[in-house]
């Protein structure tokens, strides 16, 4: 039986077509670095390489474009939300463009299109009988004469006690709430407060589905590059039972209710959402007079790939899947479930999360008006945050441009084309027996396609692009270990053998790095006079020694030029961070440890009942600290930046389990653990709520 289990899993399914989609961007602001890393660039990385492996690809996108805070946008601005949608649609759109994303198509939920698709699906489920109407009890506005949604809603939190909680959340605590639960609310709308009043409510029996989205998750593992923390996040709400999700709301922007008495009513954003993937592939169909969109949602040999950020794995991995199967069970066209859901970790900046409202951002179309798309995608490739959230640093991203970008590629590509120019009047030289080697270079391109290839295929773009950039670097050294310039004078043949060989190289580059620089690819291939659309740019072909000894080459350009300290110092200058305080941060974070690692270090939550300066020291303090259970001696290398009475009551974090030691021949038994920043500012860890002596962290 296990066997037989095995053998099945072990059998790769044959695809004869390849659906991509990438989350559907909120129109209501300008996307930001973070989103590019987050969804669009793994998603464009992966629709460049499987056209290069001339499969049948279909690449969707578009605008999502209601939604409440849309319309509180528009609110503010005193404009109608469809002015907010058109603006933002318009601006996203063309900094995709600039951005180099490769899109099928890139729709808006705003269309009559999409409107008819969501309620078709709406009206089926209603119709089966899926749906379940709740009568519930809801903040209304009296003055403004409506229901408000949770975000219309502000008030005291009744955890912190914060002043300006929303109905959805305290932002100051984070406690998720309801606006019932708010003391003292207030509408945004009017000031007024609301009043309860009964609202009725369509409802998506999300929990009866649950052990189907269960065998479905259950069907995945990392193997097929299901990521790990996906998996592991629909467990857990798996764990805590799947519940009823009201897919009607209160509003007047969106997907109106196609049911005779609900005209006030919506559907729930996320509820049409995902339905324009679905309307925005029958938009593409309908651009290209075909009815293509069904091949690609209804055939199970269509292979679904949808790109995300984590914040939107249960609407992917859970939402979108029932409400497919709830279509599925009531009728004859069955649409395909994703096959697999890579949901990227955040990105911040500078050590930040990206905030509009705190000005903490990076505008995508000012960038791209000054450093080149595929700089900024290359960056943001070799760091993406896959498996743990990352960061955007300006001096890293001069890091990548100038040293690796530049004085790697850059500078492999434009050596091997001079060479060229110089010594064989610009034509590819002949190749004659190869020595060892030439044999070994030979070797390493060859393997590369499929090396990378597969890593793609696994959603690992961090890694297959380092291994493109290896091959670059790889590359350089045989030039050098070859010395052309000396062997063009004493071994001619040996010269133009590897010559050839760097050329072949210099376009196996091109092809490869195509995925995350289709710009500079481009500009690389041009070079060999060959049309860019043929077999040439094939990712099977790409290690093959195509170019034949004869071939006329372009005049190599520079690729990358250098971008100055200066320019990225105004960037930081921008942001008001020093560029020391940047530096810190590209400290490489450590190899990674397991949980059973982790838990051999005993933290724990102590208080310095007692501080004083080690005598004849600079730099140690003598703290006495309360465990609860025990009082303990340590001592801290911090008298450069606390006086023992700055201490003296706080509270601190320990690691208990230190091996014992002695400091300027005082014991110390323990350890505080304390921040450092470049410029040597210490600060101690402390917690953020009341908790006693001896509470372990973990
Ligand atoms: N607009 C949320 C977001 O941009 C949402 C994604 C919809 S995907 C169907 O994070
Ligand atoms: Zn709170």
């Amino acid at each position: 039986m296990l066997f037989g289990i095995r053998t099945i899993n072990q059998m790769k399914k044959e695809y004869k077509r390849i659906l991509i989609t990438a989350a559907l961007p909120y129109a209501n602001g300008k996307i930001h670095l973070g989103h590019l890393a987050g969804a669009y660039l793994p998603a464009d990385i992966y629709a460049r390489y499987q056209r290069l492996k001339k499969r049948d690809v279909l690449f969707i996108c578009g605008s999502d474009e209601h939604g409440v805070p849309i319309t509180i946008t528009a609110e503010n601005e005193k404009t109608t939300p469809q002015a907010i949608v058109d603006r933002y649609h318009e601006l996203n759109k063309i900094a995709f463009e600039k951005f180099g994303m490769s899109f099928d198509n890139y729709s808006r939920t705003s269309l009559p299109l999409h409107h008819s698709s969501a309620q078709e699906f709406f009206l089926k489920m209603h119709r089966a009988g899926i749906l379940k109407e709740k009568i519930e009890k809801q903040l209304y506005d009296q003055k403004a004469k409506m229901f408000l949604p949770d975000r219309y809603v502000e008030g005291t939190c009744p955890t912190c006690k914060a002043p300006d909680a929303r109905g959805d959340q305290c932002e100051k605590c984070g406690t998720f709430l309801n606006p019932t639960d708010l003391i003292d609310p207030k509408s945004k709308i009017s000031g007024d407060t609301p009043i309860v009043r009964e609202t009725s409510h369509w409802y998506f029996p999300l929990g009866d589905y649950q052990q189907r989205l269960k065998d479905y998750i259950d069907g995945k593992n990392t193997e097929d590059g299901w990521r790990d923390n996906v998996i592991k996040y629909c467990q857990s709400w798996f764990n805590d039972g799947l519940q009823d999700r009201a897919v009607t709301r209160d509003l007047q922007w969106g997907v109106e209710v196609p049911l005779e008495g609900y005209k006030d009513k919506v559907l729930y954003v996320w509820f049409d959402a995902v339905l324009g993937y679905i309307s925005s592939t029958k938009e593409w169909s309908q651009k290209n007079g075909n009815e293509k969109w069904k091949d690609y949602w209804t055939n199970e040999d269509t292979k679904y790939v949808a790109f995300i950020g984590k914040d939107n794995v249960v609407f992917h991995c859970i939402v979108f899947p029932a409400m497919l199967m709830a279509w599925n069970d009531n009728s004859d066209v069955k649409y395909v479930l994703p096959t697999n859901v890579p949901a990227n970790e955040f990105l911040n900046l500078e050590g930040q999360k990206f905030s509009k409202s705190r000005g903490w951002g990076v505008d995508v179309d000012e960038f791209l008006e000054k450093y080149p798309a595929d700089s900024l995608r290359y960056a943001l490739a070799v760091n993406m945050p896959e498996s743990r959230d990352a960061d955007f640093y300006w001096k890293d991203f001069q890091a990548k441009h100038n040293n690796e970008l530049a004085d790697i590629l850059g500078n492999f590509v434009n050596r091997t084309l001079t060479f060229v120019h110089k010594n064989f009047d610009g034509v590819v030289p002949q190749l004659y027996e190869l020595s060892d080697l030439d044999t070994a270079f030979v070797n390493e391109l060859s393997f590369k396609p499929e090396t990378v290839g597969n890593l793609i295929e696994q959603y690992k773009f961090r890694e297959a692009v380092l291994e493109t950039m290896n091959l670059a670097r790889f590359a350089n050294k045989y030039f050098n270990d070859s010395e052309p310039w000396k062997t063009i004078k004493n071994n001619p043949e040996r010269c133009s053998t590897t010559i050839n060989l760097c050329l072949q190289a210099v376009r196996t580059l091109s092809v490869l790095f195509q995925p995350v620089m289709p710009g500079v690819a481009h500009r690389i291939h041009s070079l060999f006079n060959l049309p860019t659309t043929s077999e040439n740019f094939s990712w099977n072909n790409a290690a093959k020694l195509e170019l034949k000894p004869g071939t006329k080459l372009g005049i190599p350009e520079i690729l990358f030029t250098k971008i100055e300290d200066e320019i990225i110092q105004k960037e930081l200058d921008k942001l008001n961070v020093s560029s020391k305080s940047s530096d810190v941060q590209v400290v490489e974070i450590k190899p990674t440890i397991t949980i059973e690692d982790f838990k051999k270090i005993d933290l724990r939550v102590a208080t310095v009942v007692e501080c004083e300066k080690v005598p004849k020291s600079e730099k140690l303090l003598k703290l006495q600290i309360s465990l609860g259970s025990e009082t303990r001696q340590l001592v801290a290398g911090i008298a450069q930046h606390y006086k023992p009475t700055d201490l003296v009551g706080k509270k601190i974090i320990v690691v208990a389990n230190l091996q014992p030691t002695k400091l300027m021949g005082t014991d110390s038994q323990g350890m505080l653990l304390a921040a450092s920043d470049t410029d040597g500012k210490l600060v101690f860890v402390t917690t953020a709520g009341e908790i006693s002596n001896g509470a372990i962290v973990k």
